[in-house]
């Protein structure tokens, strides 16, 4: 994975996005008590976070969401970019990042900052990586669905392993300023994973409000907003013409893609690999 890749705390990051100076700044980035980070193994919804917060933390006004990118929007925390865009932004400041809990900025631990943190079906998650690797440039190529499995069972994606991932924020010491959501929550029912997000941050919005902020980030208004769909971004870098970022927004699309024995696989090695861990995921009794 060396080719395309940096290793950061004993996992990779893209070089496209990120270099040493770029992550030493996230590491000693001063964070604030009033800042919220929204964190997540990658694919797991960050996206939909980015259109999300910004309308709860300024009471559904929806211009900065239709004018600005997300990645301007709602700062990614270690790539590049990051030093230009979030240098003297006022508070509150909204980031997301992919970091595992061991990772974020030192003066995070004793700070009282706001986390959000999103997890997903590793067996969608891992679909949508699969599409996300065969469009995007800056990551390897994904081989075989069956071929990808391994690497994402094994850690040889971004972000190394969902399950560690997954474990480094279930096992934190923050309990009290993080909240813990799910994509599946958030396709179920948006407007009450809205409210959980608001009433977590201490913002009160009108039903009116919180309706347009649910009907705002569906899946199929975000998906033509170009501010939010990537289309942005060069298409020798992202190329929507083999899977569009904004791809399919659903939960169970694993069912079109495992057979019978990569599901038993995959199952296996996630089972063993959360035993002794008692978090309840919707997806459990799948
Ligand atoms: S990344 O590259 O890590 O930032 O990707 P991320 O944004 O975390 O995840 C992309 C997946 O999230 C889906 N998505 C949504 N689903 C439902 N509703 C809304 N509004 C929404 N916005 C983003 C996106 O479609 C990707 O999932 P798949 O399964 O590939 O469609």
């Amino acid at each position: 994975m060396g080719e395309r890749n940096l290793l950061f705390g004993g996992f990779f990051v893209p070089k496209m996005t990120h270099s040493a100076e770029s992550l030493k700044y996230a590491v000693e980035f001063q964070v604030h008590d009033d800042d919220i980070f929204a964190v997540t193994y990658p694919k797991s919804g960050t996206t939909w976070i980015q259109e999300i917060l910004p309308l709860i933390l300024n009471g559904g006004d929806v211009t900065p969401v239709q004018t600005i990118p997300s990645w301007d929007r709602v700062p990614w925390l270690g790539p590049t970019r990051t030093a230009l865009v979030l240098g003297d932004r006022p508070p509150p400041r909204a980031m997301v990042s992919h970091m595992p809990y061991h990772c974020m900025p030192r003066s995070f631990y004793t700070s009282k900052a706001k986390v959000i943190y999103v997890t997903r079906n590793p067996k969608d998650t891992a679909v949508s990586s699969f599409h996300f690797h065969g469009m995007a440039s800056f990551l390897d190529d994904p081989g075989t669905f069956d071929q990808f499995l391994d690497k994402f069972l094994s850690g040889q994606v971004v972000f190394g392993k969902w399950t560690d991932h997954v474990k480094s924020w279930r096992n934190t010491d923050i309990e009290g300023r993080i909240l813990y959501l799910t994509y599946e929550e958030m396709v179920q029912d948006l407007r009450a994973a809205v409210l959980r997000m608001a009433q977590f941050l201490g913002r009160e919005l009108s039903p009116d409000v919180l309706e347009k902020v649910a009907n705002h980030c569906h899946f199929n208004n975000m998906k033509t907003n170009i501010m939010s769909n990537y289309s942005l971004v060069p298409q020798d870098i992202m190329d929507s013409s083999k899977s569009p970022f904004l791809r399919k927004g659903t939960t169970g699309d694993w069912r079109n893609h495992f057979n019978a024995e990569q599901e038993a696989r995959f199952s296996a090695i996630i089972k063993k690999e959360m035993e002794g861990t008692s978090f309840p995921f919707p997806w459990d009794d799948e």
